[in-house]
């Protein structure tokens, strides 16, 4: 089967590539998640020039419930006004758009829905190998925030609960030595209460992957906390559309324990 762009085929590995090196070198990186069904036009390019001012490493477009189909306007708006690589995040196999520049094939080994295990993996499997977009096989952990939330509902799995950073470790164990390159810890969208530190670190002290976090990361100290725990990326969604003026703080923060790094 032919990738659909063999640029993109030719680069493949590239982000991962990056995500370890970073990883390797302590350096941390910045995501924002661009949500189609969230994106207002007027606003949106501002934010993507914002983004570039402000040295965002990447951008995660999706969610786990889209109903707005525009995920190919908006890749197509990022690389008309960014260099930022464009990662999809899905929430199931129609979340797919090959001109993105990788995917986060999400297994999500916090919960025993087969379907979101294995299932819409196989669905995708054929689009995704024709797509020429770079595969990112991620674990994906959502943690409990107090709530339900959307992703929680909609996969129908039982988040790791929040206090129980032993159980999230060994759930990132057994990620890594089954493949897994990347372990995301996610408490959701717009969640009130954010992975904890104490999680992040028991994590980042069982798995040699890159980690990313998010959910709820709506402040520099939170997002400072996540790094220092142990987090290598963070994403940031919800609370950029609420307040935009986060954007700049928390690259300045991301880029501040970057050179505390050093
Ligand atoms: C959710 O990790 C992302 O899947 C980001 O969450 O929107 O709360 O920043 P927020």
């Amino acid at each position: 089967m032919q990738p659909h762009n063999q640029n993109q085929a030719n680069t493949r590995n590239l982000l991962l590539n990056t995500l370890y090196s970073r990883k390797e070198t302590g350096q941390k990186s910045f995501a924002v998640l661009l949500d189609p069904d969230k994106i207002e036009q007027d606003s949106f390019k501002d934010l993507l020039i914002r983004s570039v001012e402000n040295r965002v490493d990447f951008f995660f477009v999706g969610g786990s419930l889209i109903t707005n189909f525009i995920l190919r306007e908006v890749i197509e708006t990022i690389r008309t006004y960014t260099p930022i690589p464009a990662i999809l995040f899905p929430g199931n196999s129609l979340h797919i758009e090959p001109s993105a520049d990788a995917i986060l094939l999400l297994s999500l080994i916090s919960g025993r829905n087969p379907e979101f295990l294995i299932g819409q993996h196989v669905i995708a499997a054929p689009l995704l190998k024709k797509s020429g977009l770079e595969i990112l096989p991620t674990g994906y952990m959502l943690v409990d925030s107090g709530v339900q939330t959307t992703v929680s509902y909609i996969s129908n799995t039982t988040p790791l609960p929040h206090d129980k950073p032993g159980v999230a470790a060994c759930t990132a164990m057994a990620g890594e030595m089954l493949g897994l390159k990347l372990i995301y810890m996610d408490a959701g969208s717009g969640a009130r209460r954010p992975v904890s530190p104490e999680m992040i670190a028991a994590v980042r002290s069982c798995v040699d992957t890159p980690i990313v976090v998010g959910g709820g990361i709506n402040s520099v100290e939170r997002a400072v906390a996540a790094l220092q725990a142990g987090a290598d990326v963070i994403v940031v969604g919800n609370g950029i559309e609420k307040n935009p003026e986060l954007l700049p703080e928390i690259a300045a923060a991301v880029q501040e324990v970057n050179r505390q790094l050093a």
